[in-house]
């Protein structure tokens, strides 16, 4: 088989440069290790920047979006019994939108069945060839049978524990990676939500963020240790320990029932120098990670993917490789702003284990000021309905 460009992963990053690709009549071919039912099935974003919401409309997959997404114009904090609510659409002029990333992912997989361009689910052993060279390939054994894709160009969209970034030689990029002492316990119950906005707060127990998908659905974190299992965790410890982190007039509110989906997600924030090798491009996961914290990993897979849209449209319009040379250095800059944010957020809300007298009195004092200061609101807000593409 040959497509100009071969496409690794069908998660959202994906599934976006392969509508975007074809509505700009640029072949492309999406290999997934995993069945469409198994993507699906992954719980994870669930807050949609405007730049995101924006692209989605340009792939012309935003009408059940634009139906079902809940725009949120602000977000609570709280923090030892203070409440403040940062107002997003009063200091920057603009909005969130919650609608989780599993829609996103069906509404892109329904575009991709209706265009008809191939998408190979199931796909084993996929492997990258010659990719520093002008002909990369790609190969990999599907229901038993070897099959290989010739192309212009490999979109690593693989995710963080995908194939592509494996395939660069280690001495050609470099990782930047903090791990944190703690994970995340999440929660999806078919319950009306909490608050009509979302909910983070920091707690001596530990983090806790109570968000939403839609008007009767609700998804819950609690900070957990890397030790802990999700077997340890019967929906009635969930929300006992969820409870006791909530403010006493807000745990009054809290609607329980069975949880339809629950999980353990490490945090990190992980960097891959650079997002290019050869004719291999890097983008979401397959590049980097942020801790869920300031709600950005969709939202970064989105920003890189219409940078690499832009590149590859302009190469195949005019033969131009300017904005696919410029691709790396352009997306990185929007990232560590990203990875900036996401690493502050959680240094705010989470307790860390082993933390100084002196540590968490600055914790306590960066809240403070927070609380205080509509600049330093503004500059939290700014940051988490998303910096300019
Ligand atoms: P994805 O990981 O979504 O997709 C990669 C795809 O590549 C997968 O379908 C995988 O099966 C496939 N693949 C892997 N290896 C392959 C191979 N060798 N060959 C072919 N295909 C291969 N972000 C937020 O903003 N908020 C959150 O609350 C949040 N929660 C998260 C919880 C968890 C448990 C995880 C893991 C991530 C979470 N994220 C969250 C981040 C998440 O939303 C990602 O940023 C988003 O899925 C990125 O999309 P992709 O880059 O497409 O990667
Ligand atoms: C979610 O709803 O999954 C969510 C919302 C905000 C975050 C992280 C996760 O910061």
């Amino acid at each position: 088989m040959r497509t100009q460009v071969a496409i690794i992963g069908a998660g959202p990053a994906g599934l976006l440069l392969g509508q975007l690709l074809h509505r700009a009549n640029i072949d492309a071919v999406i290999v997934e290790r995993k069945s469409a039912n198994y993507v699906l099935s992954r719980i994870r974003a669930g807050v949609l920047e405007q730049g995101t919401v924006n692209l989605l409309h340009e792939a012309g997959v935003a009408d059940r979006l634009r139906s079902e997404g809940i725009v949120h114009e602000g977000a609570e904090i709280e923090s030892v019994g203070a409440r403040h609510r940062i107002d997003f659409k009063g200091l920057t002029g603009k909005t969130v939108t919650i609608y989780g990333q599993t829609e996103v992912t069906a509404d892109l997989m329904t575009a991709r069945e209706a265009s008809d361009a191939p998408t190979i689910y199931e796909a084993d052993e996929v492997r990258l060839h010659d990719i520093d060279s002008r002909f990369p390939r790609v190969s990999y054994v599907k229901d038993g049978v070897r099959a290989e894709i010739a192309c212009d160009f490999i979109a690593g969209c693989d995710g963080f524990h995908g194939v592509c970034r494996q395939s660069i030689p280690a001495d050609a990029w470099q990782a930047h990676e903090r791990i944190y002492p703690f994970g995340w316990l999440g929660l999806l119950v078919e319950k009306p939500p909490i608050d009509k906005e979302l909910v983070y707060i920091n707690h001596l127990r530990g983090f806790a963020l109570c968000s939403m998908r839609s008007s009767h659905r609700s998804r819950y974190y609690l900070q957990c240790t890397l030790a802990e299992r999700v077997e340890e965790w019967p929906d009635e410890r969930f929300w006992r320990e969820l409870s006791a982190r909530l403010d006493p007039a807000l745990a009054t509110r809290l609607q329980i029932g069975s949880s339809i989906e629950k999980s353990i997600a490490p945090l990190r924030s992980f960097v891959a120098e650079p997002l290019r090798y050869g004719n291999l491009f890097l983008a979401g996961d397959a590049a980097h990670i942020v801790p869920p914290t300031g709600a950005k990993g969709l939202n970064l897979a989105a920003s890189d993917v219409f940078y690499l849209w832009q590149a590859l449209r302009e190469h195949y319009r005019t033969g131009s490789n300017t904005a696919l040379d410029q691709y790396s250095s352009r997306a990185l800059a929007r990232v560590w702003k990203a990875e900036r944010f996401s690493w502050w957020m959680t240094h705010l809300l989470h307790r860390f284990p082993g933390a100084t007298s002196f540590e968490q009195k600055i914790q306590e004092a960066e809240l403070s000021y927070l609380f205080q200061s509509e600049a330093a609101q503004k500059v939290l807000a700014e940051n988490y309905v998303g910096l300019p593409y």
